[in-house]
């Protein structure tokens, strides 16, 4: 039986991939950090926190992770977690790198003195291409990152590079879009759109506060893209790889998908509020995961009409539970 760890299993990722590698057949060992409230809510949701092993710990303690990584004797390590909201970065942006950025840093060198036969896994973000320089961004585009969370993602993305060509490990990095599901925080755009649309349905929020809704994403659905995670490192060589859809729409357009599920117009709800725009924005992302479906034979399997229609369908069923 192979074992997993995996940072930031608590998140909307770890959730998807924890439920993935326990249908293959894994043990998955699990770091959970101390908070003051309950954050197995999404793993409970999916029915599986009691079969995960649990070992406290926190990504700016390296000596936490070299006693997980001494305790569970993984053969792959998933590092997913991550202060992983644009937004926060402006807010918080020196516990943004050192969760984000040197939390890489202190996996890669738990893995260095503890086994470095370990295959490592980086979240790394379509964030760090930022400001456009080219639609259709694959492993060829230049990076220019437009917030403090797509600097510190780079960091770890060349950090991760760097023990690959310096130690070799094997260390590969996924640059994901942006992917949402029901279990999505719900202070990432689409949620708080699907969230929203279904409280106005029910009669409990009146209106929806946005910021710039011209901005265009390559949205996919986290259940498939967890997927393309585990298939890096069952290569036989570790690689970097875009992970995508291959198709943008503007935050406008995910709205209107969003409002029409509960048949509403969303002209009539949406209020454009300025201080909800960022200090600064990426206005265009769009991938092409080409090498991801040659190489490691992964497509998108879901579309954004009938990810948000799952979305908004989880929201009203919450919804209606608390009424
Ligand atoms: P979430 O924000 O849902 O999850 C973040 C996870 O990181 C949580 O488990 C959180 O734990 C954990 N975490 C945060 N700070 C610490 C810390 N100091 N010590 C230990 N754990 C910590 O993110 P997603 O699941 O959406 O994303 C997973 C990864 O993929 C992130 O690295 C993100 O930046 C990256 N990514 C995500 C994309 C997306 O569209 N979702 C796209 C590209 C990259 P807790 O529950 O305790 O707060
Ligand atoms: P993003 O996701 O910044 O792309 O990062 P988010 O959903 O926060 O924003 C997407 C776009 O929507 C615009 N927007 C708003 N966003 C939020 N959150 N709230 C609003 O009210 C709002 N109004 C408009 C934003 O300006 C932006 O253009 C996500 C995260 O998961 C990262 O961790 C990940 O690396 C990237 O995706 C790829």
């Amino acid at each position: 039986m192979k074992t997993a760890f995996i940072t930031g299993i608590t998140g909307q990722d770890g959730a998807y991939l924890a439920q993935f590698l326990l249908q293959q057949g894994y043990r998955v060992c699990g770091l959970i950090a101390r908070r003051s409230t309950n954050t197995l809510w999404r793993l409970e949701y999916l029915d599986i926190a009691k079969e995960i092993e649990w070992i406290e710990g926190d990504m700016t303690d390296v000596t936490s992770l070299i006693r997980a990584l001494q305790q569970s004797k993984p053969s792959e390590v998933y590092n997913l977690a991550a202060q992983s909201f644009v937004g926060t970065s402006w807010e918080q942006p020196i516990t943004t790198g050192h969760v984000t950025a040197l939390g890489v840093l202190h996996v890669l060198e738990a893995i260095r003195l503890t086994d470095p036969s370990i295959r490592f896994y980086q979240a790394s973000s379509s964030e760090m291409f930022g400001l456009v320089q080219e639609a259709h961004q694959s492993e060829q585009t230049p990076f220019y990152p437009r917030s403090p969370y797509g600097v510190a993602k780079l960091y770890g993305h060349w950090i991760t590079v760097n023990y690959r060509e310096s130690f070799k490990i094997f260390a590969s990095s996924g640059i994901l879009f942006n992917h949402e599901s029901p279990l999505r925080g719900i202070e990432f755009v689409t949620r708080k759109v699907t969230d929203g649309a279904a409280r106005i349905k029910l009669g409990q929020q009146k209106e929806l506060r946005l910021g710039n809704i011209d901005s265009q994403r390559d949205w996919g659905f986290a259940g498939d893209y967890v997927k393309a995670m585990w298939k890096m490192l069952q290569q036989s060589e570790a690689d970097d790889y875009v992970i995508a859809t291959g198709q943008t729409t503007t935050v406008r357009d995910m709205c209107n998908i969003a409002f029409n599920a509960v048949g509403l117009n969303y002209e009539d709800y949406i209020v454009i509020d300025p201080k909800l725009y960022r200090p600064a924005e990426v206005d265009l992302l769009l991938g092409n995961p080409a090498k991801a479906k040659q190489k490691l034979g992964w497509e998108a399997e879901t579309s954004l009409q009938t990810l948000i229609e799952m979305m908004v369908e989880a929201d009203l069923d919450r919804v209606k539970s608390q009424l």
